[in-house]
């Protein structure tokens, strides 16, 4: 099999068979002329198929190693269509460290609808062996979490949800496949945010996911028909050019995170740093196992907690006060007041999300301007 870059710059994208065009086309139609009643060409519908969406699905399949994917509105069209496989009592086991629009959608739209949820520490094995129960359906992990990066070991939960007939899925959005690939460790599905490293340039809001099964592909399908929450082709398209230039721009995003991290944990503003990658990291030796990069997210707490946390996120120049992460350009924010305000503040506090934690997306700029950045935000603070 072709390296992961070849496959990013050419799976699902030969030259376009009509045309010779090199650059997969923006299909911007809504329909397919039909040769006979019932003898199409392959396409249809844009809702049900289209071309240039079926090239994005092609391509995040390889880059995930696995046989299938579809691709979404958004993130969180893709993680609906996931838990529309559920049906009422079902039971899921998601981590209690987890984006806050996805808390919100367990919460307060299924389980309004009768599905049931336990949020647990993903990073102890025995606490999510005790959640599961005889009516567990599914698990649901981020590895690394959002915002407080910790890791979860894909392998061994797998096991733990196979063992209860449950469905594993993992939110690949902080590693992106180039670092981690969740399939190959146990997982049936992959889930990502492609608003993030996939297409990794902030221009764009888009969902993925990735399976081996085929009969998970065939209910997916369907859902991704009968609900309709598909991408348009011109974001499909824009997922698509990003995903040509991932390994590049995630080595950078690693190689910069590793240094940004480096001065964080030494600064004496910073009273704590979150990233897999720190020599201090209990959870380096699975980072090690499972993922063969660290990403470009990191989290701290500034001494003096909210006052001085917000000041510091106000303060930066080169890094943008803005909720979401992946882009070439840094970001960052606090999550108690931004990405996670819709989960309750006890709950926040109670899973370790300081009022004061200040999330970090660190981009491909020059690692000694976001340096300085940071020194001098921290130093105004
Ligand atoms: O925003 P959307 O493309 O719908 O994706 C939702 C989503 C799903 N999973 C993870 C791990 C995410 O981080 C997100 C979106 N997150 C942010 C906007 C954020 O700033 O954390």
């Amino acid at each position: 099999m072709p390296g992961f870059s070849t496959r990013a710059v050419h799976a699902g994208q030969e030259p376009d068979r009509a045309s010779g065009a090199v650059v997969v086309p923006i299909y911007q139609t809504s329909t397919f002329a039909q040769d006979a009643v019932g003898k199409h060409r392959g396409y249809e519908y844009s809702r049900t198929g289209n071309p240039t969406r079926a090239a994005l699905e092609q391509c995040i399949a390889s880059l995930e190693g696995g046989a299938h994917g579809l691709a979404f509105a958004s993130g969180m069209a893709a993680e609906a269509a996931i838990m529309q496989l559920l049906k009422p009592n079902d039971h899921t086991v998601a981590v209690d460290d987890l984006y806050g629009g996805t808390y919100r959608l367990f919460r307060q739209v299924l389980e309004p609808m009768g599905l049931s949820f336990s949020f647990v520490d993903g990073s102890d094995l025995e606490a999510v062996e005790r959640a599961l129960t005889e009516r567990t359906r599914m698990v649901w992990v981020e590895s690394p979490t959002n915002p407080l990066l910790k890791l979860v070991d894909i392998e061994a939960v797998s096991k733990l949800a196979h063992a209860k007939g449950a469905l594993m899925v993992v939110d690949n959005t902080f590693m992106s496949p180039y670092f981690q690939r969740p399939l190959s460790l146990g997982a049936d599905i992959v889930v990502h945010s492609a608003t993030k490293y996939l297409g990794g340039h902030s221009d764009v809001i888009g969902g993925t996911l990735v399976v081996n099964r085929d009969d998970l592909l065939e209910r997916l399908a369907f859902l991704q028909n009968a609900v309709g929450g598909i991408p348009g082709p011109l974001d499909a398209w824009l997922v698509l050019r990003g995903l040509k230039t991932l390994a590049i721009r995630m080595r950078e995003h690693d190689r910069n995170a590793r240094l940004v991290a480096e001065f964080l944990a030494e600064h004496p503003k910073v009273a704590r740093v979150f990233y897999p990658g720190l020599p201090s990291n209990p959870q380096r030796e699975l980072a090690r196992r499972q993922m063969s990069g660290f990403g470009g997210m990191i989290s701290f707490e500034v001494k003096g907690g909210l006052e001085p946390a917000r000041r510091t996120v106000e303060r930066t120049q080169l890094f943008t006060l803005a909720e979401s992460l992946g882009g070439v350009e840094s970001l960052i924010e606090l999550p108690a007041a931004m990405t996670h305000s819709s989960i309750p503040a006890e709950t926040r506090r109670a899973h370790g999300v300081a009022d004061g934690l200040v999330r970090l997306s660190v981009g491909i700029e020059d690692v000694a301007d976001l340096i300085s950045d940071l020194d001098r935000a921290l130093a105004e603070a």
